[in-house]
C-alpha cells in the first residue's frame, strides 16, 4: 500500500495536484495496485506532429487536460549520454512507469494507465531489451515480444489495461517504443 501511496503522491506532484491529498489517501487504502505510464511531452511543440502529436489523440495543440514540458529536442538530447559510449540508450527520465516496481499478492489485479501524452506499450517480456523503433534502442537487442503482434498491446493516451492472473514470481514489463520504460511486478 505504501508503494501505491508513493506512486499516487508522485503523480500528484507531477501534476501539481496537492489539493487531492484526501482522495489520494482514500485510494491508497484500496487493494487494487496501479501503475501509471508517464511522459512529459510538450503539447505546445509541433515537433511531435510527425510522431503522432502530443497528446496523441487530441487535436493539436493538446487538450486542456494534459500538460507537459519536454520538447522534442530535449527528448533526443537525453536519449544518449557521452558517458555511455557503447551506445547504451539512457532515455529521458520523464518517460517512465510510476511506480516501476510493485509487489502484489497472488490474485490481485494491476491496473496500468497511460497518463502521458504519447502512445506506449506495457509489454510482458522474458528479458528486458530493445523495442521496435531502432533509433530508440541504441545498442539494445530488441526483445522478441516487441516484434510479436500477439503480445504487443498498444496503450494510447488515457487508456488503461488490467493485468490479471499473474503467476507467482517476478514479471518484467517494458515499453516496446521507449525501451528504458521498464517495470517489474513481484507476485507473492
Ligand atoms: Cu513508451
Amino acid at each position: 500500500m505504501r508503494l501505491k501511496f508513493v506512486s499516487l503522491l508522485a503523480l500528484a506532484i507531477a501534476l501539481g495536484g496537492w489539493k487531492v491529498t484526501t482522495t489520494l489517501q482514500a485510494q491508497a487504502r484500496s487493494n487494487d495496485p496501479n501503475i501509471t505510464i508517464m511522459d512529459n511531452c510538450s503539447e505546445n511543440d509541433p515537433g511531435y506532429d510527425p510522431f503522432g502529436g502530443c497528446p496523441e489523440t487530441a487535436p493539436f495543440p493538446g487538450s486542456a487536460s494534459y500538460h507537459g514540458d519536454v520538447s522534442v529536442n530535449e527528448f533526443f538530447a537525453l536519449l544518449f549520454s557521452p558517458l555511455a559510449p557503447g551506445g547504451q540508450v539512457i532515455g529521458h527520465p520523464s518517460w517512465r512507469n510510476e511506480p516501476s516496481y510493485i509487489s502484489i499478492n497472488s490474485g490481485q489485479k494491476v491496473r496500468v494507465t497511460n497518463g502521458g501524452g504519447r502512445q506506449h506499450t506495457f509489454t510482458h517480456v522474458a528479458n528486458f531489451g530493445g523495442g521496435f523503433i531502432p533509433p530508440l534502442n541504441g545498442a539494445l537487442v530488441p526483445a522478441p515480444e516487441c516484434a510479436n503482434p500477439g503480445v504487443l498491446t498498444f496503450l494510447p493516451y488515457k487508456d488503461s489495461q488490467t493485468l490479471t492472473g499473474l503467476a507467482s514470481g517476478v514479471h518484467r514489463y517494458q515499453c516496446c517504443i521507449h525501451p528504458w520504460m521498464r517495470a517489474a511486478i513481484r507476485v507473492n
